[in-house]
């Protein structure tokens, strides 16, 4: 026995000295001193069949050589340990007289977008369906199905783009164009209640000026319920506000005519600038126009699928643009498309 410790004493000196890291280290720990078929453990477990006096002699000389080739073992991780180390801090040593790099421009989201998208968590957090619809749209969704008659002078006042020599569709002059789309995607065969909201961009041909464009972005939304009325849609609307300008809103309702509700109304908003006193953004009224709105008209809601005389609903929809315009007191409408980054900058 005592022949094999010193051989294994041996071999273990010899195999250490070519280990160069801690992967060889952990394989030679294995090799040698595994609890199940480690050369070293395996005398060790030889010790228990020999005679008492001669395991007490054996059992001291396996415990001299287990504690020299244990103390070789930790001088030889200590060494590898220590050559890591300096490696790490050659690879990743930081040259601190290397000029700066030229610092990087980084895009952002377009005001616009981030009106619609605080208007979408907001409504989200409400319980409404957030969706979108086509721009290129038929003459039906946009007029027919909203009680538009078919010579009626309020189209006009939309100032649609139409398909050349095809009058049956069109560039959606507004976003209700989703109404009667989305009642009839979510009402059950008329059955359930629905609450659903839809940003969108719209066109129109109007004379631009500073609060004009062709193309802009317009939020609408929704409710069909059986008991709705006018205190639902002043409350719906100003909570939605509220979350929009983290703070408690007065509104106020002037009549205003669209076909599809009856009745109708447009909403002014007191101004958060000057909160009534007369600014530049509220150009000194006090006031801000925001948006249309009113209880859906009968018609709309049966072209719906939902029958009018037991369902009711409100509907409310505004310019993005003006909203953006409103937070972030911007007097020119037309800076939001002019693509100008001097602009675009700043928000
Ligand atoms: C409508 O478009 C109705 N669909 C709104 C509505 C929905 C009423 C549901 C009732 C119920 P109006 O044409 O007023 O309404 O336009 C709505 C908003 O779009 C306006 O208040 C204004 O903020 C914005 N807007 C209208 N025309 C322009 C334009 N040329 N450029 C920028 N924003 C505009």
């Amino acid at each position: 026995m005592k022949d094999e410790l010193k051989k294994i004493q041996e071999e273990f000196k010899k195999q250490l000295k070519e280990v160069a890291d801690f992967a060889g280290l952990s394989d030679l720990e294995q090799k040698f001193f595994s609890r199940k078929s480690g050369e070293f453990t395996n005398i060790m477990k030889g010790l228990r069949q020999l005679t008492d006096d001669v395991k007490k002699e054996m059992g001291q000389k396996a415990n001299e050589v287990k504690k020299d080739l244990e103390g070789l073992f930790e001088s030889k991780r200590e060494e590898i340990q220590a050559k890591e180390m300096a490696n790490l801090t050659e690879r990743e040593a930081i040259d601190v007289t290397q000029p700066l790099l030229p610092k990087k421009e980084r895009g952002h989201l377009h005001p616009i977008t981030l009106a619609q998208e605080k208007m979408e968590d907001v409504a989200a957090n409400m319980g409404f369906i957030i969706e979108d619809g086509p721009e290129l749209e038929s003459d039906y969704y946009v007029f027919g199905a909203l009680n538009f008659p078919d010579d009626h002078p309020a189209r006009e006042s939309m100032d649609t783009f139409y398909v050349l020599e095809n009058e049956d569709w069109c560039m959606r002059a507004h976003v209700s164009n989703m109404q009667v789309r989305l009642m009839r995607k979510y009402n059950e065969g008329g059955t359930k209640a629905v609450r659903a909201a839809y940003p969108g961009k719209v066109y129109r041909n109007e004379a631009l000026d500073a609060t004009h464009e062709h193309t802009f972005h317009q939020f609408e939304a929704f409710v069909v319920d059986k008991t709705i009325n006018i205190g639902n849609l002043v409350a719906v609307i100003k909570q939605l506000l509220k979350g929009l300008y983290n703070r408690d809103v007065e509104v106020r309702l002037r009549p205003g005519y669209f076909p599809f509700v009856e009745p109708g109304f447009e909403m002014d908003m007191k101004c958060l600038f000057c909160m009534g006193k007369g600014c530049r953004v509220c150009k000194n009224i006090g006031w801000v126009e925001m948006l249309g709105c009113g209880l859906m008209h009968p018609n709309v809601l049966k072209e719906g699928g939902y029958d009018p005389n037991e369902w009711s609903g409100l509907a409310f929809g505004m310019g993005l643009t003006r909203l953006a315009m409103m937070r972030y007191s911007i007097e020119d409408i037309r800076h939001f498309m002019s693509g100008d980054l001097r602009f675009l900058e700043q928000f």
